[in-house]
């Protein structure tokens, strides 16, 4: 038997709104908010391209239940266009696309085999031989059970056999945990390869077989940052090679820049000017978030009487005169280890917010994400989201209240 070729994506959350992101101006706009359809189209030309003997996608193609009809139109185009190249298609819903979803139907052409909402196993017949898939699409938004014991041990040791599973590692709490698994348990199954889907990070659990989380196609916000994409694989029955195809249309980023010893705010800006510049002939299109270290008497005076906010403004024309996409989210500080003294009331607010626990966090942003119409657009209060909160607040109020100034 010789190998197979195919490609392996997840979580493409077609049509994600971006909500927050409004600041942008018009033209970066439009093309941060059609970024997700633009990367799914590049991965369906690079499928055209290299003919891959099918083309799995494990779960929430979509970003809503309620699958914009303009997310559903590119999807069904990128199907079409594999299915005159008689690409097979192989797909499971997960959690932001499930089958109880509220959504306008189209038809999808006969390439794409979606699974249903119980685990089945589906054969296909290639050149490097015949492949079995298992899997199951979300009949619903939750699904907290462990879903693997239902999948059949591989018996069929001439087939290739592939599980594909939209959740999370049991044990893993930085994303809603959904049909959590053991690697054991998958192990257990004798598969060739487990194609994962869920966590929006590019990981690699186990090799040999390869249990794999391609990641998002493109990044929704700063917590997604870097380059993302899908993975290429090749598959024999005694290798796997993997290899990483970038498809994000705007990366989101940090950047951090040292403003040590600087006196004048034109050299901050030339500074942040030239370290984006650079990230942008990298990666292209980025929205960043700029970290000033190392701040130091001197550049605490420079920036003691300047408003963040007009700081920030500052910064973002400064970029528009590069003809790059590079948008500034916004910008912390930190200081040089010989930090300068605060004043005492600067320690007792900096240690009453450190001391808050998420439980107290939530207590305090209560109203805001019980308002029926805030709470809508806000993410989950999260421990991580809540220790950066409170280093940013720590960090404002060192800078605004250092002892003497
Ligand atoms: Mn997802």
């Amino acid at each position: 038997m010789e190998s197979i070729q195919f490609i392996h994506t997840a979580d493409l959350h077609l049509g994600s709104p971006f909500i927050g992101m409004k600041g942008l101006r018009k033209e970066h706009w439009k093309k941060l908010k059609d970024s997700t359809l633009d990367a799914f189209d590049r991965l369906i030309q690079y499928a055209l391209d290299n003919k891959p003997d099918f083309v799995l996608v494990v779960g929430d193609i979509y970003d809503g239940e309620d699958r914009s009809i303009r997310a559903q139109a590119r999807f069904q185009r990128g199907m079409q266009q594999l299915a005159e190249q008689k690409i097979p298609v192989i797909v499971s819903y997960g959690n932001h696309d499930h089958l109880s979803g509220n959504w306008t139907r189209f038809e999808l052409p006969k390439n794409v085999h979606a699974f249903d909402d119980s685990v089945s196993q589906f054969r296909l017949e290639t050149a490097g031989g015949p492949v079995v898939f298992t899997g199951f699409s979300y009949g619903k938004r939750h699904i907290s059970e462990s879903v693997v014991e239902r999948y059949p041990v591989a018996q069929d040791t001439e087939a290739y056999h592939i599980g594909m599973l939209h959740g999370s590692l049991e044990g893993d709490s930085t994303h809603a945990v959904y049909a959590p698994f053991k690697k054991e348990q998958l192990l257990n199954k004798q598969y060739d390869y487990w194609a994962l889907g869920h966590i929006h990070k590019r990981q690699e659990l186990h090799r040999e077989p390869s249990i794999v989380y391609p990641g998002n196609i493109q990044g929704r916000y700063r917590k997604e940052s870097g380059t993302k994409g899908f993975h290429s694989v090749t598959l024999s029955k005694t290798d796997t090679s993997l290899e990483f195809i970038p498809t994000s249309v705007v990366q989101f980023d940090q950047v951090t820049i040292s403003i040590r010893g600087m006196l004048h705010m034109n050299e901050l800006i030339d500074a942040c000017r030239k370290e984006l510049s650079l990230l942008g002939e990298a990666v292209g299109s980025a929205i960043v978030d700029v970290m000033f270290t190392e701040l130091d008497r001197e550049s605490f005076q420079l920036l003691a009487e300047i408003p963040e906010s007009e700081l920030l403004e500052t910064l973002r024309e400064s970029m528009d005169a590069l003809d790059q996409f590079i948008w500034i989210q916004g910008i912390q500080f930190q200081q040089a280890d010989n930090e300068a003294e605060i004043s005492t009331l600067g320690i007792t607010l900096v240690q009453t917010i450190v001391g808050w626990n998420t439980e107290e966090w939530k207590s305090i942003l209560k109203d805001l994400y019980r308002h029926p119409k805030s709470s809508r657009f806000l993410e989950p209060l999260e421990d991580q989201s809540v220790a950066e909160l409170q280093l940013a607040a720590a960090q404002k109020i060192r800078r605004s209240m250092q002892a003497g100034e």
